[in-house]
Formats: structure tokens, sequence, C-alpha cells
């Protein structure tokens, strides 16, 4: 190494500790990349952080510095929008790392994303000054376990081996292995090198008498190529023309021009399962037909079949910029679930503004005037906020009322309603 001509390391001076393994991997890859001809600049390494990630700034490729863990995530972004096999990803983690991002570990792994992963597995936190993570194995002394580690250590290259990553080594980090990183690297396809050290700060000062050489053996890692399992690579599909969701929209012509001197504020509400949020689809659309502009916004709890269900409307002449219903002009109500998610609603309405409400709900304490009406008995629970919809236009005349019939008779659950029931028998 010392003759050679560095073309993707900066220097051979590099900031790690003396004797720390992560010299060997950054001088195995010099010599892995230079064998395999690659132009700095179709290399992109992903560092994580600890000890290991300090080197990026000492790589004449592309460099990219991750969150703890994280790296695997960006490099299999990288390598999935790059998508050139002349292009070579490679991730560099820590067992700190390669613990708190397992997962993006094994999903790369499993889906076969085409990259080089180097764990440097030198069984403790380096850069925090040896804290055990969960590669460190059992009874290892680490900072916080000075009784020795109490769970096992997890096997990295056997659990990618397992997602099925196609190429996986364990190697010890001595000496010249820059031949597996070769292999890694050139591979079309997910590779991981695990490669074992002993951070010379931390991992031998608090277990002496410990030998990289002996390591292996000591814990029963079987090291060399761990996995030789072919299939694809991972490709992104093609991104394809997605259709923006107005574009599926039918238009809705208008027929009239309703008269509306200004926005009206309608807040609908019920039980959830009662029907509230399609009667107010229908009446919006129909108003939409008369030549309003409408704005609809629903409310209901994630559990859409029990509680409440509320609607706000507002029928404009205008467009309508702000869709928020500071004070309504109308409010229905038809349950008692409605009362309680809406009834508050009630306090702020002025004198000219309306309140229906079902026969079977208490008065509220409102200016508004309020109209009370059987909708539930007339028409069932589950059309009341029709009827109440249709008294609404009968009474107060915001659209023809024409609209919201042929809009209810062309709707897909016309068979269920009772037009006679919900005021429209005529
Ligand atoms: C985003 C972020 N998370 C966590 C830390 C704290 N931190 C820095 S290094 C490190 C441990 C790194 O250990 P390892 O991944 O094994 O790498 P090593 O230092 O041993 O090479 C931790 C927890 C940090 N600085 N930034
Ligand atoms: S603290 Fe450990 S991991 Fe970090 S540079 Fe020193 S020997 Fe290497």
């Amino acid at each position: 190494m010392a003759t050679q001509t560095l073309r993707f390391l900066k220097s051979r001076a590099l900031p790690f500790c003396k004797g720390c393994g992560h010299h060997h991997v950054a001088y195995n890859l010099e010599r892995a990349l230079q064998r395999l001809g690659l132009d700095p600049l179709d290399v992109i390494v992903v560092t994580d952080i600890g000890c290991h990630g300090i080197l990026d700034k000492d790589l004449n490729t592309h460099t990219v510095h991750g969150l703890h863990g994280r790296s695997v995530a960006l490099g299999a972004g990288i390598a999935m929008a790059l998508d050139n096999p002349r292009k070579k990803v490679i991730v560099m983690i820590g067992d700190g790392g390669a613990t708190l991002g397992s997962n993006h570990l094994i999903e790369a792994a499993n889906r076969n994303v085409p990259l080089t992963v180097i764990i440097h597995n030198n069984m403790l936190y380096g850069m925090t000054g040896g804290q055990p993570s969960g590669l460190t194995p059992e009874g290892f002394h680490t900072r916080t376990t000075p009784e020795g580690k109490q769970e096992p250590g997890y096997r990295i290259a056997e659990l990618l081996r397992e997602a099925g990553a196609p190429r996986v080594w364990r190697v010890v980090g001595l000496g010249d292995y820059s031949g597996i990183l070769e292999a890694a690297v050139a591979y079309d396809g997910f590779a991981a090198v695990e490669v074992l050290e002993l951070c010379t700060a931390y991992a031998v000062k608090f277990n002496p008498g410990l030998k990289l050489k002996q390591l292996p053996e000591d814990l029963g890692l079987p090291t060399g190529q761990l996995a030789a399992q072919d299939r694809p690579p991972y490709r992104l599909e093609p991104p394809r023309e997605t259709r923006s969701l107005l574009d599926t929209l039918p238009l809705r012509e208008t027929q009239a021009l309703a008269s509306l001197d200004r926005p009206v504020g309608l807040v609908l509400s019920g039980s959830a399962g009662e029907g509230v949020q399609k009667a107010a689809e229908l009446f919006a659309l129909a108003a939409m037909r008369a030549g309003l502009y409408v704005s609809k916004k629903g409310s209901y709890p994630v559990t859409v079949g029990v509680g409440f269900s509320t609607a706000e409307l507002i029928l404009s002449p205008k467009p309508i910029r702000y869709t928020g219903i500071a004070a309504p002009d109308v409010l229905i109500l038809t349950s008692e679930d409605g009362v309680r998610h809406a009834g508050g609603r009630a306090h702020g309405m002025h004198e000219k503004a309306v309140i229906y409400r079902d026969a079977t709900l208490p008065e509220l304490d409102s200016a508004a005037r309020q109209e009370v009406r059987p909708f539930r008995k007339a028409a069932g629970p589950r059309n009341a906020m029709l009827a109440a919809l249709v008294t609404l236009l009968r009474e107060r005349g915001l659209f023809p009322l024409d609209f919201f019939r042929e809009e209810i008779q062309q709707s897909r659950i016309s068979a269920r309603i009772p037009l006679d029931k919900i005021g429209l028998a005529d």
C-alpha cells in the first residue's frame, strides 16, 4: 500500500486511532476500487455516524454522510435512483449503525438493492466511548457493561443471508482482504461484507487479552463467503404518468344560475353510518349544478362506524378562498352524536341563522331560530339528513329543490331512498 499511488483516498494519513481496523478497510477499499478500474466519480460512498464515517472527507469519490443507522436507506435510494451498474454505491456503517438501521439493511438485502455495505464491526460504539451495540457479543466488557454484556450479540452476516442477500462475506479485518471487497463492489446486486475489528481504544482496553485473529474462533463466527445466491437486482419501475385525481371527476354542467347574494355556511351533524356525508355530497353536487361554488369538508372518528359524522358545506356565488365556517348560517342536527360533536356551534350563531334539529334532541342555547322536525321518525335514521336538507331547500330556497331531487335519483343509493319519506313525494 505504501508505494501505491492513491486514487480514491486523498491521503494515507487517516483520522483513526493507532491500530484501528478502520485504516485497513479504507486501504483495502482503495486497492479493490483501483483493480476494478473505476473512476472515483463513478463511486458514491455513503458513510454513517461513527468513527468510520469521518473517512468521507478523505475520499475523492462522491460522499454522503448519513444519520446514525440510516446510511443504508440513503444508499438504497441513491442506487435505485441511479439505476446504473457502472455507478457503484458503497455504504460504510459501524456495528452501532448496523444495529440501529438493521431493518434498513434487511430490507435492502431482501429486495436485492444493488449496493455494497461494509459493516465495520469493531464490537462496540467507538466514537462515543465504548458502549455496546446489538452486535456486541455476550460477555463482552464495554463501558456500560463492565460485568460483561448479558444478551447474545446477533450475527448480522447470517441475518442478511437469511433475508435473501445474494452476496455476504465475513472477514477478519487484518491484512489484504481487498479481493473480497472487489468481488462485493463488482457484484450487480446487494453485497455485504462484515469486517471484524477490535476498537483499539475501548474493545481492547475493556477486554484485555482478546486477539482479533482469534475472534472468529472465540465467538464461533464463521468467516469467508456466507452467501452466493444469485437473483436479479431490484430495479425501480419506470415512473408512470399519474393522472391528477381531479381528472377522474366527472364534470358537472351548470344548468342554472342560483341567486345567492353571499356565501352560506352549513354544518350538518349526525351519527356515523347514517349517511351524513353522502347526503352532504349529493347536496353539494346539486348546488354546483345549480351554478354555485361549493366546498365540502367531512369529519368523523377513525373508527368510521361509531360516533359522530359532521359535514361542513359552503355554498357561494363566488369562488371560495377559505373553507372554514366561523359561525354557521345553517346547523342541522339529526342525532345525539351530532349534538355532542357540533351542538356547540349553536352558541356563535346569529339571529338570522337557523338550526334544524330532530325532534328527539334537546333545545340548544343559541340566538338562532330553532326548527324542530321528526326527521328520524319520518325518514328513518339513515335518511334523516336527506330529509332535513329537503326541508331546508323547501323552506329557505338556497337553490331549486329539483336539482337535489335529480341528484338523489341519479345516485347509486337511489334504490334505498324512499322519496316520499324524505319529503320528495311530488
Ligand atoms: C444522528 C446521530 N446519532 C447518534 C449520535 C451519537 N453517536 C455518535 S457515534 C455513535 C456510535 C457509533 O458507533 P458505531 O456505529 O459502532 O461506529 P464506530 O464509532 O464504532 O466506528 C453514536 C451513538 C450522533 N452523533 N449523531
Ligand atoms: S475510538 Fe475505536 S473505532 Fe474510533 S478510531 Fe479509535 S479505535 Fe477506531
